[in-house]
C-alpha cells in the first residue's frame, strides 16, 4: 500500500471528519479512534461523526466520549472540513444518516476500508479486501507515516483486529496480524483485559434473549444452512437490544456441517437486519448485494423492509442456490 499520497495532503491546522458504517462494530470505533490520535499528533483536527453511538461493548475505549451520534448541528462542521475519512464502509448506504451532508461538502473524501463491496465514494481510495481488518490499514498507515502507537492507540487497533478476526481464529488471521498484535502488545494492550472487557461484561438481558434465540433455531434438512431470528416481542420480553445480539452469530457457527449461518432481527426502526456468516468458499457478500446488503465473502449482513418470515423465506431460499451452485458439501 502506497501512503506517499495522504503525506502531502494531511497538513497541520486542517480539520477532519471520521466516519463509519451504521451499527459500528470493534473495528470501526477502533479504527476511527486510533485515526483520530493519528490526526492530533499531526495537528490535525479529528470530529468523530457516526450515524449510531458507540455500542457499550466498546465506550471503554472512547473514555473522552470523543465520537458524536450524528445530528443536523454537525452539519457545519462537516461543510468546514478539510478531509473526510470513511472508515470500514464504502457505500453511502452503509453510512446512513450523516451522508447527505458528506456528500455535499466539498471536503476531499478518503475511504481506507478492507470489505469486498465498494461503491467508489472516495476520491482516494484505500481498500483491500485480503486484510483482516480496517485497523490493519491504520496500523500500516500510522507505521508509513510516523504516527505513535501510544497506549490508546495500540488498545484501540488491538480492539479493531482482534474483533474482526474473532480473537484471531478466522481465515483473515495472517501472519502480518500477528506482528501487528505482537507491536501492539509491546506497547500497551493488554491481551487479557481487552478480551474481559469486550466479551465477558455481557448483560443478562442477552443469555435471556439468546436462550429464547436457541429453542427456536432452525436449519434445512442438510444440515447445511442454519438460522435463529429474533422478534420485537422476544427482545420486548426480555428487555434485550440490537446490542446485546453482537456476536450471536458466531455461536451458530459452532454447529457441525453447517455451511452458512444466518441470524435475523426486527429492529427498532422496522427494518429486517440478517447477519450471514460462510464457514466455507460460499460467497455471502455476493448472497447479501442480492437483497441490497455487502460485506465480505465469510461476513455479510443486509438491512431489509418487510415481514420477517417472508425475508427468512427469501434469504434462506437464496442461501440454498448459492450453496448448490457452490458444490457438494466439504467433508
Ligand atoms: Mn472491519
Amino acid at each position: 500500500m502506497n501512503w506517499d499520497i495522504l503525506k502531502d495532503l494531511l497538513k497541520p491546522g486542517a480539520s477532519c471528519v471520521i466516519t463509519t458504517h451504521y451499527s459500528p462494530d470493534g473495528d470501526a470505533i477502533g479504527s476511527e479512534l486510533a485515526l483520530a490520535a493519528f490526526m492530533r499528533q499531526i495537528g490535525i483536527r479529528p470530529h468523530i461523526i457516526n450515524q449510531d453511538p458507540v455500542p457499550r461493548i466498546y465506550e471503554f475505549l472512547d473514555k473522552d466520549k470523543t465520537v458524536r451520534v450524528y445530528s443536523k448541528e454537525d452539519d457545519d462542521i462537516i461543510m468546514k472540513a478539510d478531509f473526510i475519512f470513511l472508515l470500514d464502509v464504502s457505500s453511502w448506504a452503509r453510512v446512513g444518516s450523516p451522508s447527505e451532508a458528506l456528500r455535499a461538502s466539498s471536503a476531499g473524501r478518503i475511504c481506507i476500508d478492507h470489505h469486498a463491496t465498494n461503491d467508489g465514494i472516495a476520491d482516494i481510495d484505500i481498500a483491500d479486501a485480503t486484510v483482516s481488518a480496517t485497523g490493519e490499514l491504520i496500523y500500516d498507515m500510522l507505521c508509513a507515516l510516523g504516527g505513535e502507537i501510544t497506549p490508546d492507540v495500540a488498545r484501540a487497533l488491538f480492539v479493531a483486529i482482534a474483533t474482526d478476526t474473532g480473537w484471531f481464529r478466522f481465515s483473515n488471521t495472517s501472519p502480518h496480524v500477528f506482528q501487528i498484535i505482537a507491536c501492539l502488545t509491546a506497547r500497551g494492550a493488554a491481551p487479557e483485559e481487552l478480551y474481559n472487557l469486550v466479551y465477558e461484561q455481557l448483560r443478562r438481558e442477552r443469555m435471556s434473549l439468546l436462550g429464547r434465540g436457541l429453542a427456536k433455531l432452525q436449519s434445512t434438512a442438510d444440515g447445511r444452512i442454519a438460522w435463529m431470528a429474533f422478534t420485537r416481542q422476544m427482545f420486548d420480553e426480555t428487555g434485550a437490544d440490537g446490542e446485546d445480539v453482537e456476536g450471536i452469530i458466531d455461536l451458530l457457527r459452532t454447529i457441525g456441517g453447517v455451511e452458512i449461518v444466518m441470524l435475523f432481527r426486527e429492529a427498532t426502526d422496522g427494518m429486517i437486519r440478517v447477519s450471514l456468516r460462510s464457514k466455507n468458499d460460499a460467497d455471502v457478500s455476493r448472497l447479501a448485494e442480492r437483497f441490497g446488503g455487502g460485506g465480505h465473502i465469510r461476513a455479510a449482513g443486509i438491512r431489509m423492509s418487510g415481514d420477517l418470515d417472508e425475508a427468512i423465506r427469501r434469504v434462506v431460499e437464496a442461501a440454498r442456490e448459492l450453496i448448490e451452485s457452490s458444490g457438494e458439501p466439504a467433508e
